[in-house]
């Protein structure tokens, strides 16, 4: 008897469910929602999520992920090893500079725009029955793959270019990158599910019309099934273009604020939000940005003083003082450090050997892969780096010494460290202490 009353007591419960709180129709009052203005914020953000995404995986790419070691922090990559075994170029020195100064600018300018599409459509979240047919139950699910997604993918960025260090380096990668893949994937699915009803909703008024109103015309949307027209409408404080316009602006304020530190130098006073924008005080010929102190990354004085040896390996295998090094042919590069945290710095002269004189030296000219390996005993994914054969070739492609005129401070990775244009910042390791030419990938 109390079983029964009990499950009737649930039953009445759920049945009242569309009639309390935000599942009352009448209980959104803003005269802005509507397919319209979902559409609208559905249209940019399929213009620049697929730029975030695409700009994501050249950035994967560029870590030739298939020389294995710490250059893939993603194995099992089963049907996406196409990815893998794609060459990444040397050329423009700027690439990779270019592709993550995209990425995370354009990923900052996400936020906005993810939050404002969640208010123009947060009465449809509150609909009772969650759904009434599979069909639906697909489109409920996937939308919870791809908010869910979309700010997984937002808030583990966020946390690793801000430097809050709640995870390495390694789970960061793995977490944004498996997590991309589940956001894409739930991503596809609503597409296809809503596209039709995005371009029917933009049909409806033209755009230009509806930014040009203002906020005395604006006007609720006519009744849709889709429940995110208010019944109940307030007239409007702002219109259509204005809610967009603050929501658009807040996106351009993020992107201005991080724009700063990929352009580095004259404009990373800008960048007031990025914890490493900022140039050390001081105009020294070592005084650029710094990811890792020796002191953090345990770099002992006598581990890098006179009796610091180079390990090459190759066909031979030799160790050569940094004095070796000095008498073999110095070249110069202009390149710059581009960060995965999205910050570079401008060109930085840069001496030191060849590391095709080096592969030369260890008897393997046509060596297909190299291995670096620092003096730090700390994270994996900072002291090894694999690089390529087109990588090992460039001309500017160094075992750098010196900068900017000077010796290498400590800092910087002395007493050598590598330097390779279009690289990803993380591969040109610091406090070199061996070099391993292979002959295969
Ligand atoms: N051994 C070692 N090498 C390293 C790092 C590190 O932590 N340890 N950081 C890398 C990263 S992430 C970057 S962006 C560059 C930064 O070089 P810089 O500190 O000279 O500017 O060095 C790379 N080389
Ligand atoms: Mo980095």
């Amino acid at each position: 008897m109390a079983e029964n009353k009990k499950s009737d007591s649930l039953k009445k419960e759920l049945e009242d469910i569309p009639t309390k709180g935000p599942f009352r129709r009448d209980y959104w009052h803003s005269p802005l929602r509507g397919p319209w203005l979902a559409s609208f914020m559905s249209l940019m953000l399929l213009i620049v999520i697929p730029i975030v995404f695409i700009t994501g995986l050249i950035d994967h790419i560029a870590w030739n992920p298939d020389l294995g070691g710490t250059n893939n922090r993603t194995p099992d990559m089963g049907l996406l090893g196409f990815l893998l075994g794609i060459e990444w170029p040397t050329r423009p020195i700027w690439l990779y500079r270019l592709t993550e100064g995209i990425h995370i600018v354009l990923g900052l300018a996400l936020l906005p725009l993810v939050l404002g599409k969640l208010w123009a459509i947060m009465p449809s979240l509150y609909k009772w029955p969650l759904a009434d047919s599979p069909a639906h139950a697909l489109e409920r699910i996937s939308l919870l793959f791809v908010k869910g997604g979309v700010f997984f993918q937002i808030f583990t960025g966020l946390i690793y270019i801000q430097n809050f260090i709640i995870f390495s380096n390694a789970t960061f990668n793995e977490l944004h990158f498996y997590g991309s893949w589940m956001f894409m994937g739930g991503l596809a699915l609503h597409v296809l599910v809503k596209f039709s009803e995005m371009v029917k909703g933009l049909k409806a008024r033209p755009i230009d019309d509806e930014l040009s109103k203002s906020r005395q015309e604006t006007e609720p949307e006519p009744e849709e099934k889709g429940r995110l027209v208010s019944t109940d409408p307030d007239p409007p404080t702002i219109s259509r273009g204005g809610a967009i316009a603050i929501i658009g602006g807040s996106s351009f304020v993020l992107m201005a604020l991080a724009i700063g530190q990929t352009l580095g130098e004259r404009w990373s006073w800008l960048a007031i939000l990025s914890p490493r924008a900022q140039a050390p005080p001081g105009n020294g010929p070592n005084d650029f940005r710094i990811n890792k102190t020796a002191k953090k990354a345990n770099i002992t004085p006598e581990q890098v003083g006179p009796g610091w040896r180079l390990e090459l390996i190759g066909k031979t295998s030799q160790r050569l003082s940094r004095e070796d090094l000095l008498a073999m042919p110095q070249y110069t590069s202009s390149l710059p450090i581009a960060c995965l945290e999205g910050w570079s710095t401008g060109n930085q002269s840069w001496q030191g050997v060849r590391l095709r004189e080096l592969a030369e030296r260890a008897g393997m000219p046509q060596a297909a892969k190299v291995l670096f390996e620092s003096l730090e005993t700390g994270e994996e994914i900072a002291n090894k780096s694999f690089m390529r054969q087109n990588q090992i070739q460039d001309p500017l492609s160094l075992l750098a010494l010196r900068v900017n005129g000077a010796d290498l401070s400590l800092d910087h990775g002395y007493p050598a460290r590598v330097i390779v244009p279009a690289t990803p910042g993380n591969r040109n390791t610091k406090w070199v202490y061996r070099i391993t030419f292979m002959e295969e990938v």
